[in-house]
């Protein structure tokens, strides 16, 4: 093809309408009689990737022209969702693609929803990392997002007789149209084995190190396009491959099979995602995993360093990088390894070095998903880690000492090394003291950390610490999930809203304008009643678009307690059956998420809710004044439908547990109010939309404590509340477990006898603010205000603010813009 890139890349509704049948024919080897839907799929997108290599091409050239700085983001998950839609969004042809396929006789929904979603997380934290580097693209910041090509993304999860049932995730089966295999970029990874120390003849000391694996990493690249700008990044994930270099006969002289039994272990590396949200100890495959990537990202760096002739001295200010929680913390040691060892750095500078191009993001205040390796296990997968690990530990502990003369119960609490009993590695502290910034991800978590997990470290190094509260990008949840409202919003205030989403405020007034309501009611009428069809072929129940929709979607945990809200459904319905012609107006209680198929308790909690769905949605007397349904399979594609339908978004962990949330921010975007505690940034959106606006309940973090120190028994709140009682005594009796008394006993006892997340004590406080949320939505009216209002504050969640604060106070990265190379 000779044709110039300005024209076979045209932006016309025609040239798309082209290059679609080119690639069905060219690429797929099909004709239209015999394509399937996902040969059209797949036309669309090559139509569509062709149109952003252009500006993935410029891109680099222009980086690499300017010499820029970059942000490394190195995150073991990146939890992506389907790229098409949103390609077409930021190149800002979603419209003449539409129309295209429209004019072709082809339904264009249909289309983008044969995309199998990349999967590649588990929750918070992967999705965190696909927004921010959606935001660093758009704000034309030189970025890169380094992780794992995991060949199974998160499970599919489906509900069967109420339980949660996991099937593997093929997302690779049909190929993948975004991705660049760069296999000239391949790099070697060392693993096991043990090291040797040997004083040369000039007298300097080396270490070698010797493994007993070798690993092949191949990087695979995807384009993440900045919003209706030129700018297109780059996100590099490794994929583990059996190297061709290793000589196995060495090793297994005559043992063929066993040889190829190595190869395909080492290919094993990126095979699966770990569907934990926390730290499960003693996954040696898992510790493997995250040497694997950081291993291969830093080496990738300074390849990218030498191809610019730049000096490794120099490499923190070639590269900023960011850890996204300490899954890649190894990435102190590694970079320490690598310059001192590999390149001959003496170790005064290479720390200097390291610190200064480290920073590192917390994400959970829970004590036990604090990552930890057994010393013997890390040893045996990275002996010479270990041994840098024990220098830089003596070298910070002379420090320590030398600040606190005597205090060596400091210095056992700061120490890398956990010797309170069987030995471990602390991976936050390795963190902390291999960076110059650590971060919390909400306010009142920041000071958490502050006053708690991290205080040693706070009070040694104060200056380290920053606030950094998270955001999520307003081209996916809004302009991506929710065209209708986006139409409206645009109609009235402009565009400029997308990019600066703080241009919302605009709407304020308009909470005053009745036909403006009507029109914001009448959109999430009408996004309710897709939700709605949706429900009906997945659940198989039939729920009423002009009730209530109140939602919580997030992964299965105690400390977030989808069962508190179970207990509160539990309770109204006990209300009906006592006055069956009560006056309550109808709600759909909506769940979604996955629990970690070794968390008995959250599969528990998910057959808690789909067993109350079997009693109330089929009893005569509720009159489907209630609906209980839980919607199999919470994703990046089903979170785009359910955000925009969503009326009330249930924000309810016990105070102090979730670092930030972001889900409540999308539910926020989009109208909905909110229900929660003071927990996360729940605080800092009812500090932007007012207290009148949100719907507050539950102890706060010191009241929980408190409570806690004065010793909780949650027996006595049971017994104390007639209500909770009866609500309890009908789980406990198998009212919802079809009379079996005994499947729910590992759950009542829990709460009654333990209760660690406050459930019964935040019992009263929840079900009296969701009356008042009951109260406040039959004045239809005022509800509309308040989600006008909602949506209109909701600008500082914005991740393009998050990466801004990043970017001033830690990264300094400035801006490149792109210039087209036609
Ligand atoms: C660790 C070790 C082994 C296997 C898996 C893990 C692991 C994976 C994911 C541990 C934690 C993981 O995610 C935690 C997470 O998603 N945290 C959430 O991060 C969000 C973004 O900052 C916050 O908004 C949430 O409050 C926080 O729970």
């Amino acid at each position: 093809d000779h044709r110039p890139l300005s024209e076979r890349a045209a932006l016309n509704k025609e040239a798309l309408k082209q290059s679609f049948l080119d690639n069905l024919f060219h690429t797929q080897g099909k004709f239209p009689a015999l394509a399937s839907k996902s040969d059209y799929y797949l036309a669309l997108a090559y139509a569509v990737r062709e149109r952003l290599l252009q500006r993935w091409i410029s891109t680099a050239a222009e980086y690499m022209q300017k010499g820029a700085r970059t942000v490394s983001y190195l995150s073991a998950e990146f939890l992506m969702g389907p790229h098409l839609g949103n390609n077409l969004i930021n190149l800002g042809i979603y419209d003449e693609a539409k129309q295209a396929m429209t004019e072709l006789g082809l339904n264009f929904d249909e289309l983008l929803a044969q995309e199998e979603e990349p999967g590649l997380g588990n929750g918070g934290l992967g999705r965190l990392a696909a927004c921010f580097i959606d935001s660093m693209a758009t704000l034309e910041i030189p970025s890169l997002g380094y992780g794992i090509r995991y060949e199974f993304g998160i499970f599919h999860q489906s509900i069967v007789d109420g339980w949660q049932v996991e099937k593997t995730d093929k997302w690779l089966r049909y190929g993948n149209p975004w991705e660049l295999q760069r296999p000239e970029w391949a790099v070697q990874v060392k693993l096991g084995g043990y090291t040797e120390h040997r004083s040369e003849e000039d007298g300097t000391l080396t270490v070698r190190w010797i493994p007993s694996r070798l690993v092949s990493g191949v990087p695979y690249d995807t384009p993440i396009l900045g919003y209706r700008n030129n700018t297109a990044n780059t996100l590099r994930l490794w994929s583990a491959q059996a190297p061709e270099s290793f000589d196995f006969e060495v090793f297994n002289r005559g043992d063929y099979y066993g040889a190829v039994m190595q190869k395909m272990s080492s290919e094993n590396l990126s095979k699966v995602l770990y569907p934990n949200d926390e730290h499960e100890g003693g996954k040696e495959l898992r510790l493997e995993q995250q040497y694997f990537f950081v291993s291969c990202s830093l080496q990738d760096m300074i390849r990218i360093m030498q191809g610019q002739r730049l000096p490794l001295e120099h490499f923190h200010e070639k590269f900023a990088v960011q850890l996204n929680d300490t899954h890649p913390a190894i990435a102190v040691a590694e970079l320490m390894r690598l310059l001192v060892d590999e390149h001959k750095m003496p170790w005064n500078r290479a720390w200097q070095v390291t610190c200064k191009t480290f920073a590192y993001t917390n994400h959970t205040l829970m004590p036990e998903a604090l990552e930890r390796w057994p010393l013997p296990l890390f040893k045996k997968v990275l002996p010479r880690h270990l041994e840098i690990i024990f220098e830089i530990n003596a070298r910070f502990l002379d420090e320590v000492r030398r600040r606190y003369p005597g205090d060596s119960a400091r210095v056992a609490r700061l120490s890398l090394i956990d010797e309170s009993g069987p030995r471990y590695v602390r991976m936050a502290h390795l963190a902390c003291v291999g960076s110059h910034a650590i971060n919390g991800v909400a306010e009142l978590h920041t000071e958490l950390l502050k006053s708690d997990v991290l205080r040693d470290f706070y009070e040694l190094w104060p200056n380290k610490f920053s606030n950094k509260t998270n955001g999520v990008t307003p081209r996916r949840w809004m302009v991506l999930a929710n065209p209708r409202l986006t139409r409206l919003v645009s109609d009235s205030i402009g565009e400029d809203w997308i990019k600066h989403l703080d241009q919302l405020q605009k709407l304020e007034p308009l909470a005053e304008s009745a036909d403006f309501r009507s029109h914001w009611r009448e959109i999430k009428r009408a996004n309710k009643r897709a939700l709605a069809e949706v429900i009906a072929r997945r659940c198989n129940v039939a729920v009423d678009p002009d009730s209530m929709f109140d939602v919580q979607v997030k992964r299965i945990h105690e400390y977030k307690r989808q069962h508190l809200a179970a207990l509160h459904i539990i309770a109204l319905y006990l209300q009906l059956k006592a006055q069956p012609n009560l006056e309550l107006a109808p709600r759909t209680f909506i769940f979604g998420g996955k629990a970690a198929p070794g968390y008995r308790m959250a599969k528990l909690m998910i057959k808690l809710i789909t067993g109350i769905g079997d009693v109330v949605n089929r009893d005569p007397m509720v009159r489907d004044r209630l609906k209980v349904v839980f919607l199999p399979n919470f994703s990046v594609t089903n979170g785009q439908r359910i955000y925009p339908a969503a009326d009330l978004s249930e924000q309810i962990s016990t105070a102090g547990k979730e670092a930030s949330g972001t889900g409540n921010m999308k539910f926020q975007m989009n109208g909905a109010l909110t229900i929660g505690t003071m927990d996360g940034a729940n605080i800092e959106i009812r500090e932007v939309v007012g207290a009148d606006n949100f719907f507050l309940f539950g102890l706060t973090t010191p009241q929980v404590y408190a409570l806690q120190a004065q010793g909780y028994r949650p027996h006595d709140w049971y017994e104390q509340d007639p209500q909770l009682r009866e609500v309890i005594d009908m789980i406990r009796d198998g009212y919802f477990s079809r009379g079996d008394a005994s499947l729910f006993r590992p759950l009542v006892d829990s709460l009654l006898w333990h209760d660690p997340y406050f459930l019964f004590a935040d019992f009263r406080s929840y079900v009296e603010c969701q009356q008042r949320v009951g109260e406040t939505w039959v004045d239809t009216e005022r509800w509309t205000r308040m989600s006008i209002l909602n949506s209109a504050r909701s600008g500082k969640f914005s991740s393009d603010r998050s990466i801004r604060d990043y970017t001033k106070d830690i990264w300094h990265a400035p801006s490149v813009p792109v210039e087209l190379l036609t």
